[in-house]
């Protein structure tokens, strides 16, 4: 019997990116740059160009700055020599015929004084420590205690935004993706939980949303708004993330992100890396609130992908762990092949051992 090919299989396109299948490459924090400069290398093109079959690469979390940067070895898109390690990746990518964003990231609080501009605190929303973890070169860590942002420094910080926009665009990037899940800066000011200010990025929703929104169109004006998007992670608890209310919360920024007219949102559904219905969230509604594309992620497989697509609870479906495992996951999907495993402790750090060497389906000619 012959059958259809799956939705998931097809082209679409995502604001003004071609994708020729539903298939995203999640973001995926490696930490293999370059040390000492936090530069893309030949191993990173390696890695980016086998997955070039996905419909849409989104690269790891990359820092817009050094105040930004949370973890150790995370790739930066505020230098020349970083600006040109991502040239090599955006060919790569775009010679094996794939497409590629990159995710602007700031890390707020979730960040260690040995990784800060002249070792000083992370900055914050609010002085709150966050009850979670970071990695250093010593190993993990407590993330340090920061200190509150002065509302005259917010000007600066998306300003870092737009010079890193500036810079994936002189890279080669089709657009970026603005990282405002998981905790991070983005997501501490949305939240009530970490986000007390007394000022007009603080208190209710409508100010609380403002300082995501101030970021994404700064963004837009660098890319165009069919080529940005934003990545949010509504009730993951991940990196201390808590708020009193978040179908309000979330529902009242897609709502205002109609307006701006970016591409896509991409949304992390349930808690990251683990339960898709860890607690109650209605996604539906969330897609239905907003105009442009759907990406849904965390733990999809094969069946719910194409489920989920099919029923048109998505556009496209990203998936994480899996391509770490398996550089030619669309095939393997398309054909019902088996996965490779991926080998969790070699995650993050380390060289091309779990990150360049999963075997592909069918090994390519040299
Ligand atoms: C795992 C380890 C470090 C960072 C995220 C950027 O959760 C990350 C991240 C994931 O979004």
């Amino acid at each position: 019997m012959s059958q259809a090919k799956s939705k998931l299989f097809t082209p679409f396109r995502l604001g003004d990116i071609e994708l020729k299948n539903r298939v995203v490459m999640a973001p995926l924090t490696r930490n293999r740059a370059s040390r000492g400069t936090d530069a893309p290398n030949d191993l990173n093109v390696e890695y980016y160009r086998q997955r070039a079959g996905a419909g849409l690469i989104v690269t790891e979390g990359t820092q817009i700055s050094q105040q930004g940067q949370g973890y150790v070895w995370t790739p930066g898109m505020y230098s020349d020599a970083q600006i040109a390690g991502w040239r090599k990746i955006t060919d790569a990518v775009h010679a094996d015929g794939g497409k590629i964003i990159a995710q602007l990231w700031h890390v707020g609080r979730v960040s260690h004084v040995s990784l800060q501009p002249g070792q000083g605190a992370p900055v914050a929303p609010s002085p709150l420590q966050a009850k979670t973890k970071t990695y250093i070169e010593s190993g993990f860590t407590e993330v340090s205690a920061p200190r509150e942002l002065a509302l005259s420094e917010i000007p600066a910080i998306i300003g870092d935004f737009v010079k890193a926009a500036e810079n994936a665009k002189a890279a080669g990037f089709d657009g970026v993706e603005i990282h405002g899940a998981h905790g991070y800066l983005i997501d501490q000011f949305l939240r009530d939980d970490s986000n007390k200010r007394t000022d007009a990025y603080g208190g209710s929703i409508e100010n609380r949303v403002r300082f995501a929104l101030e970021v994404v169109e700064a963004v837009a004006k660098v890319f165009g708004k069919g080529r940005v998007g934003i990545r949010i992670s509504p009730v993951s608890p991940a990196n201390d993330a808590r708020d009193s209310d978040p179908q309000a919360l979330f529902t009242h920024l897609v709502t205002r992100l109609n307006d701006t007219g970016i591409a896509f949102i991409h949304v992390v559904e349930g808690a990251t890396r683990d339960a898709r219905d860890y607690l109650p969230f209605d996604y539906k509604a969330l897609r239905q609130a907003f105009k442009g594309a759907y990406i849904a992620n965390n733990s999809f497989n094969r069946d719910l992908a194409i489920e989920t697509i099919e029923n048109g609870d998505a556009d496209a479906v990203a998936f994480g762990r899996l391509f770490i495992a398996n550089p030619d996951l669309v095939e393997r999907l398309e054909a019902g092949a088996p996965l490779n495993e991926p080998d969790v402790a070699t995650f993050y750090g380390g060289d091309a051992k779990g990150y360049t060497d999963y075997p592909f389906l069918t090994e390519k000619a040299a």
